[in-house]
């Protein structure tokens, strides 16, 4: 008997170990949990949403949410197997309720997913996951299957009346249950095994974490002129080993969040940049008015904590334009720079972008800051009421971003209030005396709406 529980034990222990890794969190489509991911293509906000999957082979569901009136714009999908190079392609339309397409996966493990709208294209690496049942089930099953199939042994010779193989055999049933019993008791302490696709459990990073990211920021054309679409490029690079960076995990339902503005504030763009290539984000932007601009990308690696960088560019006159460039209508646009205030190739309205003189997403509210000069280093609270039903976007009601003059500081927090209420509720401390720039954001059933306003803060009282 002793020696019967010795191996429940051993097997329970085995069980234990075997099953202790647990797989990276990234960009995953397991039966539990879908990827989203917000996208800034063809001018427009969108949020891919691939399906989890309980199956393979089966269809892999994808669906293309807009954020922006962009009715019906179709975008291409591409899904490939990284393993066997099976290429499943489809079409997605975005839409604020969108219908999804369906790709047949042949099996778990790495994919890419390739999106193409608008002349650009994404391309996503992720996983394909499906659960497998724990090693614990294994056991319990197991257990009481070898137990039952013993009792009816041990009933059997016992009833020919052979007591010493009979004792054996029932000795032998009751290790079965015993091993069945403390699966059943310690099985809620066994962490899952990996699903089916995982990728191979990572080695405990040294200090935890991973190296920063650096930053090269670049623009396309290299100067940037005002009122003409560039493309801005970020390229991650591991702090230590020198390679592109291309483990980032989807944080607040996107890759990187790049917020882009100028100096002064008047230029605002939170935009979700395409991954192109291993390390590589792109996004198409287009700023009215030349001058310096200041690009904040916050992302996460994974395995790590979320990062903040910061880089700057320029955006030149366009009277200094040389002619080798695209030529694409230079001439008109000195004139009409406010009013456009927004995005690249398509008639999207405003929305992510507004200027401070009153794009079209700003809707009149202001946001009430309690107290109306807060003090420096205690939290201060920001409401503003939105101009109609409020849908979640990013993961979140609201987002509340802060910078401070020079753009030193960039700060973002998520609405606290109660979900599904109009108004929004942010709590923020800010970090230092002087003026802050300050952008509301929030999406509503067919655009997102950002309000700009700007905060004065106080000294911290000497006293308190
Ligand atoms: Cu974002």
């Amino acid at each position: 008997m002793r020696v019967a529980r010795l191996l429940a034990f051993a097997a329970l222990l085995a069980a234990l170990l075997s099953t202790g890794a647990s797989p990276a969190a990234a960009h995953n489509v397991s039966a539990g949990a879908d990827l989203r991911l917000a996208q800034t293509i063809a001018g427009t906000e969108l949020t891919v949403v691939v399906k989890g999957t309980t199956r393979v082979p089966g269809p892999l569901r994808i669906g293309i949410i807009a954020y922006q009136p962009v009715t019906g714009l179709p975008v291409a999908l591409e899904v490939r197997s990284a393993e066997d190079g099976r290429t499943v392609t489809g079409e997605a339309v975005a839409a604020a309720d969108p219908r999804y397409a369906e790709l047949r996966v042949e099996r778990t493990g790495p994919h890419v997913l390739t999106l193409g709208a608008g002349g650009e294209s994404a391309v996503v690496p992720f996983r394909v996951l499906v659960e497998r049942g724990s090693g614990a089930e294994l056991l319990i099953y197991g257990g009481f299957f070898v137990a039952g199939v013993l009792l009816v042994g041990g009933l059997l010779t016992g009833a020919l009346a052979r007591p010493g193989p009979a004792m054996a055999v029932a000795a032998g049933a009751a290790a079965g249950v015993t091993v069945a019993a403390m699966a059943i008791v310690f099985e809620p302490m066994v962490p899952p095994g990996p699903p089916d696709g995982a990728a191979p459990p990572v080695t405990a990073l040294a200090g935890g974490g991973r190296p920063y990211v650096q930053e090269r920021v670049a623009t396309e054309p290299a100067r940037p002129v005002a009122g003409e679409e560039f493309t801005l490029r970020v390229d991650l690079v591991d702090g230590s080993t020198g390679r592109p960076v291309d483990d980032l995990t989807a944080h607040h339902e996107a890759l990187a969040h790049l917020v882009v503005t100028s100096e002064d504030g008047s230029y605002f763009r939170h935009v979700h940049p395409l991954r192109t290539g291993p390390g590589r984000l792109e996004v198409r932007l287009r700023a009215d008015r030349p001058g310096r601009y200041l690009a904040h990308a916050e992302l996460e690696r994974e395995d790590s904590g979320g990062q903040l960088l910061a880089a700057s560019f320029d955006v030149h006159r366009s009277g200094t334009q040389s002619a080798a460039d695209d030529g694409t209508g230079s001439d008109a646009n000195a004139g009409k720079s406010d009013s456009t205030g927004s995005d690249v190739g398509s008639d999207a309205g405003d929305s992510t972008g507004s200027d401070v003189s009153g794009g079209a997403g700003t809707g009149g509210a202001v946001p009430v800051v309690t107290p109306a000069v807060p003090v420096a280093g205690r939290p201060a609270t920001i409401e503003v009421d939105a101009t109609g039903p409020v849908r979640p976007w990013l993961g979140m009601s609201g987002h509340l971003i802060v910078r401070d003059r020079d753009g030193a500081f960039l700060g973002h927090v998520h609405e606290m209030g109660s979900p599904g209420s109009r108004r929004l509720r942010f709590t923020f401390s800010f970090p230092a005396e002087g003026s802050y720039l300050a952008w509301v954001q929030y999406a509503l059933a067919d655009r997102i709406v950002t309000v700009p306003f700007t905060v004065e803060v106080s000294a911290q009282e000497n006293a308190r």
